[in-house]
């Protein structure tokens, strides 16, 4: 099997290596994004790679590399949202998620309103892996939860499905957090709906009470606080129409390494 020539992760470290930005700009990547054109242009990292190439590579190498459990980060930074605002968020936390809802619909054959503890009895996948931040941090931790492909085939996708879109309890006052995947990511095998982070119940600044875990995507992409997944045709009606909160500030919907 020959290696890929070039990937995003390469793009990246070529990105990050570049001197005309300073580097405590590219770190608060997430926190704002200034508007000159070099900034974009690094952030831009899709403009060279047609999604159909980016396919066609990972075809030689569809997982990403699972690590031993002597790799996980001793410590794991949280990021953007450390606890969703408001009142909902906080009755949640105060009955252990006993009263949260999963709810799964939009284009599917049967609306779901899933329990924490549904989604804990159905069979789960563990993964250690490394998590990817475009501000240029990385971080290995474990995983465990139910493979979201589980919880689509329940659903049941109607035939015109393309993209799975992930509501989130969190947001900034103005908008608020979701993303988007298309079917081949929301059907890898790695991609799961965590609940557990390093053998512990995942803890409010990871996400709780379920995280995506989008192994083959950036950071951004991994949303936190899922509280309901659409599946849909299009990503026009939510938000700005960019098809997650990060690709409505500018930033690359296809984020995957
Ligand atoms: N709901 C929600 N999901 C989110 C974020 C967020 O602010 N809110 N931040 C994203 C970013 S930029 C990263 S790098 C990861 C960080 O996950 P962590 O806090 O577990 O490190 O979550 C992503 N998912
Ligand atoms: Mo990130």
């Amino acid at each position: 099997m020959s290696k890929p020539l070039i990937t995003r992760r390469k793009l990246l470290s070529y990105g990050t290596a570049l001197p005309l930005v300073p580097t405590g700009l590219f770190l608060s990547g997430c926190q704002q994004q200034p508007d000159t054109p070099t900034f974009r242009e690094l952030l831009d990292f899709g403009r060279s790679l047609t999604m159909k190439s980016q396919r066609l590579m990972l075809a030689h190498k569809p997982l990403v590399r699972e690590l031993p459990a002597s790799e996980i980060s001793a410590t794991f930074p949280s990021n953007g949202t450390h606890k969703p605002a408001g009142d909902t968020y906080q009755r949640w936390l105060d009955n252990s998620f006993t009263n949260w809802r999963l709810a799964v619909d939009g284009m599917v054959e049967r609306p779901l309103s899933l329990k924490l503890d549904d989604i804990k009895s159905m069979p789960a996948r563990s993964q250690i892996t490394q998590h990817n931040c475009d501000e240029g941090w990385s971080a290995v931790g474990q995983w465990k939860g139910v493979p979201l492909a589980t919880i689509l085939m329940m659903a049941g996708l109607k035939p015109d499905t393309r993209f799975i879109i992930f509501h989130c309890s969190d947001g900034d006052g103005k908008n608020y957090y979701y993303e988007s995947i298309d079917l081949f990511d929301a059907f890898h095998p790695q991609t799961i709906l965590a609940y557990e982070m390093n053998g512990e119940p995942l803890p409010v600044q990871h996400g709780a009470p379920i995280r995506l875990r989008v192994e083959l995507q950036i950071g951004y992409k991994n949303a936190k606080y899922i509280e309901r997944i659409e599946a849909a045709n299009t990503l026009r009606h939510v938000g700005k129409g960019g098809g997650g909160y990060w690709e409505d500030k500018g930033f690359q919907w296809y984020a995957g390494l």
